[in-house]
């Protein structure tokens, strides 16, 4: 079915979670629904807060503009304007945004009668983001352990947190993240580059299909996970990355306050050895 009947088909009402047929339309090739609108206000305000704290701050600098959060003193209270309330503001929008954004897909894999599966995978990105600015410094007691708004600036915080643990390559759920993000690299890659190389032939050879996708896989590794497959182990694999990314900054300050590399003592105090 070409796109423009199939649209026709498709684009009809129902399936919206909030709102009934009152924000039931598209503008142009995009769905709006209640949760597009709420997108929209609380993007539109987020953007413009940052702007204000921009313009009240010392520079326009891409790199160096910083929207920071509150001094720890001020805790889970709230902070003046200018000592980090823009910062909360800021991060409430960001929430209402992604949240927003994850249901407007609910709404439309429903009206499309497809599975819940973008928000759900979706949802493991606002939950790594979540566990920084809000789970984080809630267990810790302040709004000023989330990272600040900033290109250079969340560099730096990113700098500092990792070397107030030492050395943050010794985090277990670290590294396991970083395990995951890097076999989610070779999956991708593995899979965009068996699509292209059967898709596109030399001259005059024909398109190939999964059959020969799967001999491949079979001749240099012995085992082919299959078309589906694929799929499935890359949402795996993605959404593991943000999970274990998400646990272990958690764990960092909350359950473990001194340097990672010292949590491995339990190894080094084994009444017995693995390697002689
Ligand atoms: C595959 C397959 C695809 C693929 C890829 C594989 C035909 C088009 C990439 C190969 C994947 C394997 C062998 C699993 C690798 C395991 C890990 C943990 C990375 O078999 O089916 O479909 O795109």
């Amino acid at each position: 079915m070409a796109m423009l009947s199939f649209e026709r088909k498709y684009r009809v009402r129902g399936g919206t979670l909030v709102g009934g047929d009152l924000f039931d339309f598209w503008v142009g090739p995009f769905y709006v629904g209640f949760f597009g609108v709420t997108t929209c206000l609380f993007a539109s305000l987020g953007i413009a807060l940052i702007l204000l704290g921009t313009a009240l701050g010392p520079t326009w600098n891409p790199l160096r503009i910083n929207i920071a959060p509150p001094d720890l003193s001020y805790g889970l209270g709230f902070a003046p304007l200018m000592k980090g309330g823009l910062w909360q503001l800021i991060t409430i929008c960001a929430i209402g945004a992604f949240v927003s954004w994850a249901l407007r897909q609910v709404e439309i894999a429903r009206k499309l009668g497809m599975g819940l599966h973008i928000p759900f995978a979706f949802s493991f990105a606002i939950f790594a983001y979540l566990a920084l600015v809000v789970i984080r410094p809630l267990l810790l007691g302040a709004w000023g352990h989330g990272f600040p708004y900033g290109i250079l600036s969340h560099l730096d915080w990113v700098s500092n947190i990792g070397y107030q643990f030492l050395h943050f390559h010794y985090n277990p759920a670290h590294m396991i993240g970083i395990t995951f993000f890097f076999t989610n690299c070779m999956a991708l890659a593995m899979h965009g580059s068996i699509i292209l190389s059967a898709s596109n032939p030399g001259k005059g050879e024909k398109v190939k299909g999964s059959e020969h996708e799967n001999t491949f896989f079979r001749d240099v590794v012995g085992y082919s996970i299959g078309t589906l497959g694929i799929h499935r182990l890359g949402v795996f694999l993605a959404i593991s990355a943000a999970f274990w990314s998400a646990v272990c900054i958690i764990l960092s300050g909350p359950f473990w306050t001194r340097g990672w590399p010292e949590w491995w003592n339990w190894w080094l105090q084994f009444p017995y050895s693995f390697v002689g």
